[in-house]
């Protein structure tokens, strides 16, 4: 049953007085309002100024349920429509790598649409009053993150728009089932999410409408000094911008046609192979919000026959389940990039084991350098340093070697998420650290036979990958990776 909601009529003139209730942007036209959850208890008054959508996350037009939303709770109260983003100097130890990734995605014109777009420099919590109060906004769209800083930034605003008597709606749009809607608690593994997903993928994997020119002008002229931008940036600059990957959603569209053209075929037969370029790639993407999750499911999806459908299956796996698991652990888990994150079983096996004799023991810069034994792990290091990107199967054995060469769990999963951030273009995002503390504390695993350092987590060794694709040629593109070992 869709949860929809037809629209009450509040046209001007009409007998009935125009909803001012809270209420009423949960009555906007045509929209699942489940996507939705209000931050504040404020209302929003009819016929004021501009809805501004606070743009974070979902870094794109189309396709936005945020925007989407903002755009039909404008036309409902018949007020022009703005976006805003606000840059921080600095999150999370993003590098040049990041921003520019993310700034030039960015750039992708609001303009033909008449909505205007604020780049705004500084935290949310100062920028966001400014703006209202100087434009007399009359109710604010967010988008959501499931993360620390995130969820602190809408908490931060929701508290300052109170004082302005304006309301503050979030918007769950990375996700094609909202977070609050797919499970209200932590969920154990996949087997445990997947059918949850799956029984309310109907109701959410709608065709999104189209974000159209705003009929309700906005007189004031947009603002987007990108210079000042670049500027006001306090980032490492030695951690370069990849070549590879074009930045925007129109470069993001094209990798997933890409995608479906010349590699969904083997997508489930080679996605386990680093020698093999059988991965979407679309990662840098989703991550910066510049191309819809859903987008990629429902193409992905459209694709039939016998030849793709063991390849679809496994990109909805990946794409849908183990991500949208990923939103829910660091959602419902506020310790997801902390051993204290992890379940009982695997805090005491790996307690138990702390002690055991480590074979290597490497430092952060050993690793940062691929500087170890192993020529594999060089070769993997050297991926994610030079192209942003390590190979998705790789990530796994990376992980869990640095369990097994590390002084403690801790520190392990310390600089897993180090490197993991500072390094991978898709970094900082909940996937992130799940694929973390998944590997190093078999969170959504369970357990396996016992052995030493490891305990009972599940344990990944040369030989197994050997075994899985050739080694040799994967660590022959990375000539620094070889070691005494590399025949
Ligand atoms: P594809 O295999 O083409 O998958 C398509 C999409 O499905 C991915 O973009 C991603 O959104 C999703 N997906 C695929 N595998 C997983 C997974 N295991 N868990 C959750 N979602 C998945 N992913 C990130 O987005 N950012 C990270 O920082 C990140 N760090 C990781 C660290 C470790 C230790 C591990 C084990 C995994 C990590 N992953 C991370 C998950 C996964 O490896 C990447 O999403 C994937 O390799 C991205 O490349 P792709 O888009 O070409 O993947
Ligand atoms: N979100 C913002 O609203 N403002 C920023 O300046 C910003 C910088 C940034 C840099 C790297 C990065 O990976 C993400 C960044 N984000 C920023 C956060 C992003 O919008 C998401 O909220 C998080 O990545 C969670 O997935």
């Amino acid at each position: 049953m869709s949860r929809k909601r037809k629209l009450e009529d509040t046209s001007a003139g009409s007998a009935k007085k125009p909803a001012t209730s809270l209420a009423s942007w949960t009555t906007v036209e045509d929209f699942n309002i489940t996507r939705c959850r209000q931050l504040n208890d404020m209302h929003i008054e009819p016929f004021k100024g501009p809805v501004l959508y606070w743009m974070s996350r979902d870094q794109r037009v189309q396709d936005n349920w945020a925007l989407i939303f903002a755009q039909k709770l404008a036309n409902k109260v018949r007020v022009p429509l703005c976006v805003c983003f606000c840059l921080v100097s600095s999150f999370l130890g993003a590098t040049i790598r990041h921003y520019g990734f993310m700034l030039k995605g960015l750039q992708e014109e609001l303009r033909s649409l008449q909505i205007p777009f604020y780049l705004l420099c500084g935290t949310a919590k100062q920028q966001i009053p400014l703006f209202t109060s100087q434009h007399k906004v009359s109710a604010v769209v967010c988008d959501f993150a499931p993360l620390r800083v995130p969820l602190q930034w809408s908490k931060d605003v929701a508290g300052e728009l109170k004082k302005q008597g304006l309301p503050l709606i979030q918007v769950d749009s990375h996700n094609i089932v909202p977070v609050w809607e797919a499970s209200d608690k932590q969920e154990y593994a996949a087997r445990t999410i997947r059918s949850k997903l799956h029984k309310k993928l109907p109701e959410y994997l709608e065709e999104f409408p189209l974000v159209e020119k705003h009929l309700h002008k906005q007189d004031i002229p947009p603002s987007t000094d990108w210079q000042k931008a670049f500027a006001s940036l306090r980032v490492d600059k030695s951690v370069g911008e990849v070549s590879w990957a074009t930045p925007g959603t129109r470069a993001g569209l094209k990798k997933l046609e890409e995608f479906c053209d010349k590699r969904l075929k083997q997508f489930d037969a080679k996605r386990n192979d680093p020698t093999s370029d059988s991965l979407s790639g679309l990662s840098p993407w989703l991550h910066f919000g510049q191309v819809s999750t859903q987008r990629c499911i429902m193409r992905v999806s459209s694709h039939k026959g016998s030849s793709v459908a063991a390849s679809v299956a496994s990109f909805v796996e990946e794409a849908f389940v183990r991500r949208e698991l990923s939103e829910n652990f660091c959602f419902y888990n506020n310790n997801y990039d902390s051993i204290n994150g992890a379940a009982d079983w695997a805090r005491a096996t790996l307690q138990v084991h702390c002690k055991d004799k480590r074979d290597h023991v490497y430092t952060l810069e050993q690793f940062e350098n691929a500087r170890t034994h192993d020529d594999l792990w060089n070769a993997a290091q050297l991926q994610m340093v030079n192209e942003g990107k390590m190979h998705g199967f790789l990530r796994m054995y990376w992980a869990k070697k640095i369990l097994e060469w590390s002084s403690s769990p801790q520190k392990a999963l310390e600089i897993a998420i180090y490197l993991n951030d500072r390094y991978e273009l898709d970094g900082r995002d909940p996937n992130g650290y799940v694929g973390c503390i998944w590997s190093i504390c078999g969170v959504h695993d369970q357990g396996w036979s016992e052995r030493p350092v490891f305990g009972k987590i599940r344990y990944m060794n040369y030989a197994g990958c050997c075994r899985k694709f050739d080694v040799k040629k994967f660590v022959a593109r990375y000539p620094g990776s070889k070691t005494t070992k590399s025949k």
